[in-house]
């Protein structure tokens, strides 16, 4: 039996399907007595420190979580699980952790992206029983801004490098804690969970032990789903948003399914759109949250969840908010939500005002959530024009001319699915988006999806140089040689791809064959 501390901030849900996924039970943390009374321990930290401390200080949790890792019993840190055990945290300075170990926890100084999210690998430093089995040159899922700065040497398990190298997971007897997730590290992630959960005891050291790890490139998969006219919850796939060939929504297969698919075939991340969000109201669309709770069970990479979140008011007049929406996908099993319509919207009234309320759905969801878990779905479109002074936007100066000729170009932004154009531009929102607290932006494009033509890369590299946080470059891709592209000509950290891998034409498996030594990726 295995004990869970669940403090209510987060997707747990993951955590308890990879350890019910090796046969184990999970009982989760009601009362200060379960921690007392527990065998296994495991804390998997989700949301943002401040937040999590005052959780564990108002439930009465410190005390007997102090105890019980001065007493050395089994434990098992996860992210913010780890950051807890020391003494403090850049995130919020005038908190304390519990002090466990000593050192602090740092916010990443570097000249990348932040937060820090993909597969990783990690330099191994010293020998233990929650390696087991592992060859030594795995990548593990990150995601985070911060990392533990230990001063004791001893603790330190794993490194791993992002633009420096920072300390990957530590272990002092019993208690080992990870800054990556291995519930949502595929194969790699539930061995080591299998490590932690049998009584395995041997110290082992993995034969390939890496001296510097690289983060890979992402390949996601991304599932546009909604209802077709019977009723039934498929995956579609538009030509251009357009998703009705003869008059019906085209069916590509089984939401659940597929995801299942793509998990087998290496996918690094799944996207579920629930394309049809911005007028069903999630929360009463369950059959969407259902595929969640079913893709979670048996999905071991990270899930991603757009569609409909926003503030909602019922026809009983019961308000909802975006917060809440988030909550109930994060509780059915979605690691991070994706906003589009609403972002758009935020975004217009922030430009007003050019203050920030703290009360849009970014703001909320990003201080509850961490920034990481708050993608931002950009539907942006191609308006031509003659003169870059003709419009109060961002132009770039394009490769591909307008149908008359005009050598610019601005991407206007839409919502709804791209029924309508706002008058604000890609680059705008994106970094308006950053600004509020937004941690990826998940980067579409209107005229190449479902073409098969190619991203459109003077749209990703006009985004990417504008912000500070990880592209995904989606739409358009048609051949394993549009993924080498997209990496090759722009700093996008990851490709996302629909309709290739729906109709088989090119599987992930043939994709990462061919970036296999051109690129680094999760093989
Ligand atoms: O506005 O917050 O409710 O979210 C709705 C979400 O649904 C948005 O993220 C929006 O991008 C998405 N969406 C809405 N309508 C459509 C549609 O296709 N009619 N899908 C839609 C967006 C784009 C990608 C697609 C890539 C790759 N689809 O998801 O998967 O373009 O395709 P490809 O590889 O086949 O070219 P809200």
């Amino acid at each position: 039996m295995i004990t869970l501390l669940d403090y209510g901030a987060g997707n747990v849900r993951s955590v308890i399907n990879a350890i019910e996924s090796l046969g184990e039970t999970v009982r989760v943390v009601t009362t200060a007595e379960d921690i007392v009374s527990a065998q296994k321990l495991v804390f998997p930290g989700v949301g943002a420190f401040g937040n999590m401390m005052g959780i564990l200080n108002r439930k009465g949790y410190t005390a007997p979580l102090k105890a019980y890792l001065e007493a050395g019993r089994p434990f098992l840190g996860i992210c913010l699980g780890l950051h807890a055990l020391f003494e403090r945290s850049e995130e919020a300075l005038a908190v304390e952790g519990l002090g466990f170990l000593k050192g602090t926890v740092k916010r990443f100084e570097v000249d990348r992206a932040v937060p820090h999210i993909g597969w990783n690998g990690l330099a191994i430093r010293q020998p233990s029983a929650i390696l087991q089995g592992l060859r030594g040159d795995e990548k593990f899922y990150f995601v985070h801004s911060y990392h533990v700065a230990p001063e004791d040497p001893e603790v330190v398990l794993t490194t791993t490098d992002y633009g420096y190298s920072f300390v990957s997971a530590i272990q002092k007897g019993a208690i080992v804690a990870t800054q990556f997730h291995p519930e949502k590290s595929g194969r790699s992630g539930l061995k080591l969970l299998e490590n932690f959960v049998s009584a395995k005891d041997e110290r082992y050291i993995p034969e390939n032990r890496l001296a510097h790890t690289r983060l890979a490139k992402r390949i996601i998969a991304c599932l546009d789903v909604r209802s077709n006219d019977r009723g039934d919850l498929v995956v579609t796939k538009g030509d251009q948003y357009d998703v009705r060939e003869a008059g019906e929504v085209r069916n590509l297969g089984q939401p659940v399914d597929l995801a299942r698919r793509y998990y087998e075939e290496g996918a690094d991340e799944i996207t579920f759109l629930n394309i049809t969000g911005f007028r069903d109201f999630p929360l009463e669309d369950m059959p969407m949250l259902e595929v969640l709770r079913q893709t979670s069970r048996n999905v071991f990479v990270p899930l991603t969840i757009g569609g409909g979140i926003r503030n909602y008011t019922d026809v009983n007049g019961r308000v909802y908010s975006a917060l809440e929406v988030a909550s109930e996908y994060f509780r059915s099993g979605a690691d991070k939500i994706s906003i589009g319509s609403d972002a758009v919207a935020i975004v217009e009234a922030y430009r007003q005002t050019g203050r920030k309320t703290g009360a849009s759905a970014i703001e909320e969801i990003a201080r509850v959530y961490g920034s990481q878990a708050v993608v931002i779905s950009i539907d942006p479109r191609r308006i031509y024009v003659h003169e870059p002074e003709e419009v109060p936007h961002h132009v770039i100066q394009t490769d591909v001319p307008g149908p008359e000729g005009q050598p610019y170009c601005w991407y206007q932004c839409t919502v709804k699915g791209g029924r309508e154009g706002r008058d604000l531009d890609a680059v705008s929102l994106a970094r308006a988006c950053e600004e509020l607290g937004a941690g990826e932006i998940l980067l579409n494009c209107i005229d190449r999806d479902g073409t098969n033509t190619g991203f459109d890369l003077e749209l990703i590299n006009a985004v990417k140089t504008a912000v500070g946080i990880p592209v995904i470059a989606s739409s358009g891709a048609g051949r394993a040689e549009h993924f080498l592209e997209v990496f090759q000509h722009t700093d996008a950290e990851s490709a996302l791809a629909a309709g290739i891998f729906h109709r088989r034409e090119v599987p992930i498996g043939a994709v990462k064959d061919f970036l296999q030594e051109k690129v680094d990726i999760r093989p």
